[in-house]
């Protein structure tokens, strides 16, 4: 490696600050190349820290301008100044006010961190330490100020200017220039800092808390596209209704504005009253938005303000906890979806981007605790482990702990650590208060890294009349970590009979339908059963683990059928699936996998006729097969992409052609009348219609390409259109000049609408063809790509990378060349999004050797280059570790 990466972090380093700083000044000019900032800082020692320590200030990139202490211009002989710190060696012993002054160009900025321009609107982003890209500050989470901003701009490029809290007052200036003040109240760390200029327009809504406050909602978007707003606006006051239904907690500002800009590192982002979205989580029409994108902004709109409460009310007093404040959000945001939605098709999707992200990185080289104990690059442990297995925490802490604990819990964390930085241990303790359990063992989920697994067998003895259950569990070693200790895992289960009907037989050690495994083995003993029943264990996936159990496949078929627990009936159907597609991948061509085949299109052909009516959402799910990822990861080693593939082609058309009678009566499947609707129950119709007509153009059916191309022309709404093309680029059934017709056609109609062209840029790199890679070189020469916007590198670059694993992973090593050069380019400009797109080689020590060898050159090849950023020096060498 040419690069030295930066200095590791470690949790048990942590010590307090030296320095506090209470208020916050900012007086911020806008000007596209020379931003004038002004801070004056309210700072006193902390009297947890070193008395009479030197004032180390954080910078990244910064000019210093102008340095005073007590308004006295300071002697250059009192500090030191480099881009990335300010020290001064004797700071007062008292309070005392710092005032400095930076120049920063927000064009240059290129990272999207600190201050930057995005289609000319200026905007910031400052988690996870982007503040000290605007001005020099103790830029740490326990470091809570109250802050003031004056911005001032040019009126004409920029009539909007929005802030952290309230607005206090505006005014015109002299030049065409005008400002704006804005006071935030609550104190708060400077990740969750933010400001917005530009040319704007917006949407509003009042909004009275159940306290009475009135509240003004607004969504700001660019000019003309405020139509596109409206859902956004409806799914956010949608929102705080219901965290104060469900979890008492009100909003606390006079305003709460968000707004969408074109280029944006991540999804979204929480800052204090005024949250900054990518503007692919508030933008949506019929025409342009999917149901997809229609549920993913419910979702982020609703995250974003959850985090009102749980990440700014109450932050982090370090980033090892960031799962305080991400998993617990992303609890309440699936908690919320499946309110508003289907409980059973959320938590189905919840558990398949689980299994697809985080298992996926837990199994490989990048895996970590949800609680790191170290890092040397923060913004990359914005990981699945931290956000979804963080969120699969708190959800089996409520099933340990029952609901009504789980609430006392959580009121007691909301009154104990208001406006404070804390730990996962203050959290942990709220529960342990509020149940009156000891979760000591119960912790070692935040720091052992890797996926469980519980083997369970079962034994029947006609004679006692006794059913029982084996369980054993084990975490494979993982980097740093080379043996595990056992975890509390809470196994919801229950019993069905081969007639389907549910058993209620008891057992000790069973409470409320759960057991707890805590020891490395343990069983459960059902007395009184008369015939040996099926398992259905782990239902509702109540502990994010992997399961292997001993049901042949007429159990899970039994399970698929008459299952009460709608998860376990889908994963039954999966298992099923799981078992004949690794046994193909292997060695292809068995005859006991055709028999297998069969009853799987039967059971499934009997699940459609009795239910797919009733829940449309949840038969599009059953229709699903597992993703080529979890097939390989089920492998484990040695895998050959292209061998899975070709499984999972032939049993999903093999289960096609058994089912396309049915599959055309789906298709008829009304939706409701009317014009376009994203709801639930409709969105449901439409997937299940959709998922019909792609088994039923890949099982080559009669007529059913012209019902394709009629689709596509007539829809009215996007997520029937993309669906159409989306079965066309993907089936080889289909003609190649129907594909290039709907593809030129798709250009052509959305050729101003970048959000829609992502999907077609997504779409055509996610080809599993071997022409693939050369198109993907020629769509990047295409007018609407850049390199520096985040969302088309991501629908372009990352989605091949991601989601085209015989392409990414092609025998010749061609897809891992073409990433590598990619992230190297990248890198010089935003080593975020390039550190990010590198995480694909993930899954590399699993290939088999051909390929592996290929991986590695290329991860050595990105390792050798001068001068790479700390956040892809970061990932490329733990990858290769
Ligand atoms: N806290 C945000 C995620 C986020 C993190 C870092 C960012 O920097 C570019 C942006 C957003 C969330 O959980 O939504
Ligand atoms: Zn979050």
């Amino acid at each position: 490696m040419r690069t030295e990466s930066p200095r590791a972090i470690r949790l048990e380093e942590y010590r307090p600050s030296d320095y506090l700083i209470d208020r916050v000044d900012l007086d911020i000019s806008l000007d596209a190349h020379a931003t004038k900032v002004r801070a004056m800082l309210a700072i006193r020692p902390n009297p947890e820290g070193t008395p009479g320590a030197p004032l180390t200030l954080d910078g990244d990139e910064l000019a210093l301008e102008a340095l005073a202490l007590n308004g006295e211009t300071l002697a250059e002989t009192a500090y030191t100044c480099q881009p990335d710190r300010l020290t001064i060696a004797n700071p007062p012993r008292d309070a005392f006010s710092l005032t400095i002054e930076t120049v920063i160009d927000p064009t240059a900025n290129t990272k999207l961190m600190g201050l930057y321009r995005s289609n000319g609107v200026y905007c910031t982003q400052c988690e996870a330490e982007g503040f000290r890209r605007i001005t020099y500050f103790l830029d740490r989470p326990d470091v809570m100020a109250v802050y003031t901003t004056r911005i001032e701009a040019a009126r004409e490029e920029a009539p909007i200017l929005l802030g952290n809290g309230n607005p206090v007052a505006a005014g015109d200036l002299p030049g065409g220039r005008h400002f704006a003040v804005w006071d935030d109240p609550h104190p708060k760390p400077s990740y969750l800092f933010a400001l917005v200029g530009g040319d704007l327009g917006s949407v509003t809504r009042d909004f009275v808390t159940k306290g009475g406050r009135a509240v003004r909602l607004a969504i700001y978007v660019e000019s003309g596209k405020q139509e596109r707003a409206h859902y956004a606006l409806d799914a956010l006051e949608r929102s705080m209704r219901w965290d104060e239904d469900v979890f008492g907690r009100e909003y606390d500002l006079d305003v709460f504005n968000i707004v969408a800009v074109s280029d944006f590192n991540m999804g979204a982002m929480e800052n204090k009253g005024l949250n900054i979205f990518n503007d692919k989580y508030v933008l949506a029409s019929p025409e342009t938005a999917t149901d997809a994108d229609y549920a993913h902004i419910e979702a982020i709109i609703a995250h974003e303000y959850f985090h009102n409460w749980t990440g700014n009310r109450i932050t982090c007093r370090d980033w090892f906890q960031l799962c305080l404040k991400e998993g617990l959000t992303v609890f309440r945001d699936q908690e919320f979806s499946s309110d508003e939605r289907s409980r059973a098709v959320e938590r189905i999707n919840a558990v398949r981007t689980l299994r697809a992200r985080q298992f996926t990185e837990d199994a490989g080289p990048l895996a970590h605790p949800v609680r790191p104990r170290e890092y040397r690059e923060i913004n990359n442990f914005y990981t699945a482990t931290v956000y979804e297995k963080g969120a699969e925490i708190i959800r089996m802490l409520k099933i340990l702990l029952g609901d009504d604990a789980f609430a006392c819990g959580m009121d007691l964390y909301f009154a104990r650590h208001d406006n404070e930085a804390t730990t996962v241990e203050a959290f942990l303790a709220c529960f342990a208060r509020a149940s009156g359990q000891d979760l000591t063992h119960f912790a070692l989920w935040y720091e052992q890294a890797g996926t469980p697994r519980v083997v369970v067998s079962s034994h029947y003895d006609s004679d006692k009349r006794q059913y029982r259950l084996d369980f054993a569990q084990s975490t494979p070693s993982t980097p740093g970590q080379p043996t595990k200790d056992p975890l509390v895992i809470p196994i919801a289960l229950g019993l069905v009979d081969h007639d389907g009907g549910a058993l209620d037989h008891r057992a000790e050690g069973l409470s409320d339908g759960v057991f707890v495994l805590r020891h490395s083995s343990d069983s459960l003993i059902f007395r009184d059963v008369d015939a040996r029943p099926v398992p259905s264990v782990l239902r509702g996936f109540s502990a994010p683990v992997r399961l292997s159990l001993d049901l042949d496949d007429t159990g899970l078929l039994t399970l698929v059928r008459h299952d009460s627990d709608a998860f376990n009936r889908w994963q039954a159907g999966q298992n099923v699936a799981t078992r004949l597609l690794t046994r193909a991948a292997r060695d292809e061509g068995d005859a006991a996998g055709e028999t297998a085949t069969q009853a799987l299109a039967e059971a499934l052909g009997s699940f459609l006729d009795a239910q797919a009516a009733q829940d449309p959402a949840f038969a599009a799910l059953m229709l699903t097969l597992p993703p080529e990822s979890e097939i390989a990861q089920e492998i484990g080693k040695d895998v050959d992409p292209d061998a899975i593939h070709r499984a999972r082609e032939a049993l999903r058309d093999t289960i096609a052609r058994a089912l396309a009678p049915r599959l055309e009566a789906l298709r008829a499947i009304p939706v409701a009348a009317g014009p376009y609707s994203p709801d639930a129950a409709s969105a449901g119709v439409r997937a299940l219609r959709n998922i019909a007509l792609d088994l039923l153009v890949k099982a080559d059916a009669a007529g059913i390409i012209e019902a394709l191309a009629a689709q596509y022309d007539n829809a009215d709404n996007m997520t029937d259109r993309l669906a159409a093309l989306t079965s066309a680029v993907h089936s080889p059934t289909v003609p190649d000049a129907l594909r290039q017709r709907l593809l030129t056609d798709f250009r052509n109609r959305f050729d101003d609408e970048p959000l829609v062209i992502d999907k077609w840029f997504a779409l055509q790199s996610g080809r599993a063809e071997p022409d693939t890679l050369a198109a993907i070189a020629e769509l990047m020469q295409d007018t609407a790509f850049s390199i520096n916007n985040p969302n088309r590198v991501r629908a372009l670059i990352g989605a091949f990378a991601m989601n085209n694993p015989t392409q990414f992973h092609r025998a010749d090593g061609a897809g891992y060349d073409f990433l590598a050069d990619q992230v190297i380019a990248l890198d010089a400009r935003n080593p975020q999004v390039a550190a990010r797109l590198l995480t694909a080689f993930n899954s590399w020590r699993m290939m088999e050797p051909g390929r592996r060898a290929k991986a590695q050159a290329a991860l050595e090849r990105v390792a050798s280059r001068d001068g790479l950023s700390g956040d892809v020096a970061d990932i490329v060498q733990r990858t290769l570790d």
